[in-house]
Formats: C-alpha cells, structure tokens, sequence
C-alpha cells in the first residue's frame, strides 16, 4: 500500500453532464492529491492505444466513437493505494451492478456510458498517464493536509 499514481478520467458524458466537479471533489475529499488535470479531445489513433486490450472486443467501435465525442477531463491524482482505492470510487464497470455512493452508482445506468475511466493496475496507470500526459504536465508538490491524511 504504497503512494502511487492513477489516472482518472471524465468521459465526455460526465463533462457533458456537468459531473466534472462532483467526480473531482470525491478524490479531493477523500484525502488524494491533483497531480495534474486537462481538458482533452481526443482523437481515435489516441484512444485506440488507450484501449488496445480491448480491441476485439464487438463493443470496441462503439467505446471508440464515444469516447471521441466531445472533451474528456484527465487527470492524475496520487496517494496511498490511489489505484485499487480510485477503481472502488469509480464503482463497478457495469453501473447497474455499482454500489450507491460509487460514481457510477449514483450517476450511470448503461456500461457504454458509465461516466469514467480509473486504471486497472499500477501498470496501466504508469501507461496510462504517460500517454496522456507530458512529463512536465505532473506536478509535484506538498499537499497541505498530508499530514491530517496520513499517519
Ligand atoms: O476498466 P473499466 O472501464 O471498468 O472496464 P473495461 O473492461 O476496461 O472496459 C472499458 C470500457 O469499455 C468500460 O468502461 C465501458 C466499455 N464497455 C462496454 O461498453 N461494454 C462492455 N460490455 C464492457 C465495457
Ligand atoms: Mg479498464
């Protein structure tokens, strides 16, 4: 359970629906830390290599055309165990079988549009961020409350 990076994404469905600032205020809430946020449209060379293990999937065209459909807000937010704990405020994939009190839970009734995206493994996070993100765009920085947070 080590500090780590996740990355967290609105979908264009979750900008379109005007839950940017919910969805950002459950991790600030919750003691995780904004390592580096943007609007981003992106294009289907980009999302095909964010989903590349999904390919063959028949729902892949689909995933694809909505994810390209309007801008997504990517972020990176860090902390302790920020990657498991970041998929348990996202909720399951599928939102019917989401937990009230999860994001897709409280906000989402069809898998094709379940609001967000959070990295399955600190593995895809690193992969992840990199792909959407310069090296430059990550902020370091000391959050005031780490000390409340943390032990
Ligand atoms: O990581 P997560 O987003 O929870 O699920 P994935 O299995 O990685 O699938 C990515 C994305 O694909 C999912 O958030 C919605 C969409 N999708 C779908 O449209 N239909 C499915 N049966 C499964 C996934
Ligand atoms: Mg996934």
């Amino acid at each position: 359970m080590s500090s780590e990076q996740t990355f967290i994404a609105v979908k264009p469905d979750g900008v379109q629906r005007g839950l940017v600032g919910d969805i950002i205020s459950r991790f600030e809430k919750r003691g995780y830390k904004l390592a580096a946020i943007k609007l981003v449209t992106a294009s289907k060379e980009h999302l095909e290599k964010h989903y590349a293990d999904l390919k063959e999937k028949p729902f892949f065209p689909g995933l694809i055309a909505y994810m390209g459909s309007g801008p997504i807000c990517a972020m990176v937010w860090e902390g302790r165990d920020a990657v498991k704990t970041g998929r348990v405020i996202l909720g399951a994939t599928n939102p019917l079988a989401s937990t009230p009190g999860t994001i897709r839970g409280d906000y989402a009734i069809d898998v094709g549009r379940n609001v967000c995206h959070g990295s399955d493994a600190v593995e895809s996070a690193q992969k992840e961020i990199a792909l959407w993100f310069d090296k430059s765009e990550i902020n370091t920085w000391k959050q005031a409350s780490h000390d409340w947070v943390y032990e």
